[in-house]
């Protein structure tokens, strides 16, 4: 019973807001290039299921790390990305061409 307690009160804890910094999880997901926004370091993406993250498929905005990651995104292209979950944000590290 108390393993039982302990693990609900873990459970809690890494749901809440202030853990984000340590539960920080990384996804890698596909997914085809809806909008490039380099002013405001966003893209949008219509992509599948992600990897590492419980996340189905949808259309979403991603805020991107680096403004210079949107330099070769174009609207229409298939790509690999990767995906943080940073203070509660899910920022895109990474945006290739798929191959
Ligand atoms: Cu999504």
């Amino acid at each position: 019973m108390k393993k039982l307690i302990l693990a609900t009160a873990l459970f809690l804890a890494l749901g809440g807001t202030g853990l984000d910094a340590f539960a920080q999880m990384m996804g890698k997901g596909e997914g085809e290039i809806r909008k490039v926004d380099k002013e405001a370091s966003k893209i949008t993406i219509k992509h599948g299921p992600i990897e590492g993250m419980d996340m189905p498929g949808m259309t979403m905005v991603f805020q991107v790390r680096d403004p210079g990651l949107l330099d070769k995104a174009k609207v229409g292209e298939t790509v690999n990305f990767t995906v943080t979950k940073d203070s509660g944000a899910m920022v895109v590290t990474s945006v290739e061409p798929k191959k």
